[in-house]
């Protein structure tokens, strides 16, 4: 998965990205700076069948973050779009907006990325709409109609004022959208950077903006990135104490990640081995055939099919065949939909 810190200079983009993956960088440079960084999810069912399994290794999923650079300027002249490209191919954005400073209006904010996105898609609508409509009249070939009139449904959108994550659309109609990579098609997590002093009032900073959030298209968190990435360079147990006592209820990378799981529809499920313990994320909803395609090309193409034990089973009964005598262990064909925690071995021929 792959995920895009964005906002406002200044806005505290790269104390949370500091926060969220546990790196260092330097902030309140101005220096618009772009990092990146992986982190491995945290997952205690991957540590319990390690424990069970004993592999040569185990493997947690993983995040990548972009820590991009600021949103100034308007439309073309915005010097978001240097990274446009790169942008366009995260799975989500994480909108960090300062909620701490004199200066701040979160609503505000939130609106200025917001039409920022919107004009940087509108041109790729219009581009597309122009190109295509030429196309048309030189081949006559009519899935460009199609294509045009999707594009006019985006433009329409858009003039309204109203992000294409809103839109709505065949199924046929969203697969083609993900060829042109819309910006304000992508799920968003607004977070909400909240002052130090502003601590106990997270909840009700949290409630005045809980308008905003729309399950599977927008979420919001409030936290406080000055403080989560000073945290972040403790230990798991340091790191417990301080939250308590100053009121803190998660650490920053878990909130963007159950938060971003939330939002993309993902899940983990799981395969063990001699060699290998380890997690996959997938989207809710995908079948075991395209799920073994995860782990790897030739599992999709020679599916043959999935043995499935749900993780606390497979904790419970500790062995293979102790599974197989309980009858904990199902087989299950291509269509088969995997679900959150499931233990699966692929049997496939190539
Ligand atoms: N008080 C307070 N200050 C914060 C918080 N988060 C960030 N800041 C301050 O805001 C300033 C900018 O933080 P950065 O993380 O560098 O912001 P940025 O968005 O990465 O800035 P650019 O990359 O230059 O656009 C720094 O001086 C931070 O210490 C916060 O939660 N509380
Ligand atoms: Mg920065």
């Amino acid at each position: 998965m792959k995920l895009a810190i964005i906002g406002k200079p200044q806005c505290g983009k790269t104390t949370v990205f500091n926060a969220a993956a546990g790196q260092q960088e330097a902030v309140g440079d101005y220096s618009q700076a772009l990092h990146r960084a992986v982190i491995k999810v945290p997952d205690k069912r991957v540590d319990r069948l390690a424990e069970l399994v004993q592999p040569d290794k185990h493997t947690y999923a993983e995040i990548e973050f972009l820590d991009a650079p600021g949103f100034t300027g308007k439309g073309k002249e915005s010097t978001g779009l240097k990274v446009t490209n790169e942008l366009r191919e995260m799975d989500a954005l994480i909108m960090v907006i300062d909620a701490f400073s004199p200066e701040a209006n979160p609503e505000r904010f939130i609106g200025n990325l917001t039409d920022e996105m919107m004009l940087a898609d509108l041109v790729v609508v219009e581009n597309n709409i122009e190109n295509k409509s030429r196309k048309l009249k030189l081949t006559g070939d009519k899935t460009l109609q199609m294509e045009i009139d999707l594009l006019q449904k985006c433009r329409a959108s858009l003039e309204a004022e109203q992000p294409l994550l809103h839109l709505e659309l065949e199924a046929n109609e969203e697969k083609r959208m993900r060829n042109y990579q819309f910006l304000s098609k992508k799920p968003l997590l607004i977070m909400l950077n909240i002052a130090e002093d502003d601590l106990p009032n997270q909840d009700a900073i949290y409630q005045k903006y809980a308008h905003l959030i729309q399950p599977g298209k927008r979420e919001l968190a409030t936290l406080c990135g000055k403080i989560q990435m000073e945290l972040a360079t403790l230990s798991p147990e340091e790191q417990q104490a301080f939250f308590e006592d100053l009121g803190v209820t998660a650490s920053a990378m878990d909130k963007v990640i159950q938060k971003s799981y939330a939002l993309l529809g993902l899940i983990s499920f799981l395969t063990t081995g001699k060699p290998d313990v380890r997690a996959w994320t997938i989207k809710y909803g995908t079948t075991a055939h395209k799920a073994a395609g995860v782990i790897h090309s030739d599992m999709e193409r020679g599916f043959i099919r999935a043995e499935v034990t749900p993780y606390e089973d497979y904790i419970r009964y500790e062995t293979i065949p102790a599974l197989k005598a309980a009858g904990k262990t199902r087989l299950e064909g291509k269509d088969y939909i995997v679900q959150d925690g499931d233990v699966i071995l692929f049997r496939f021929n190539v």
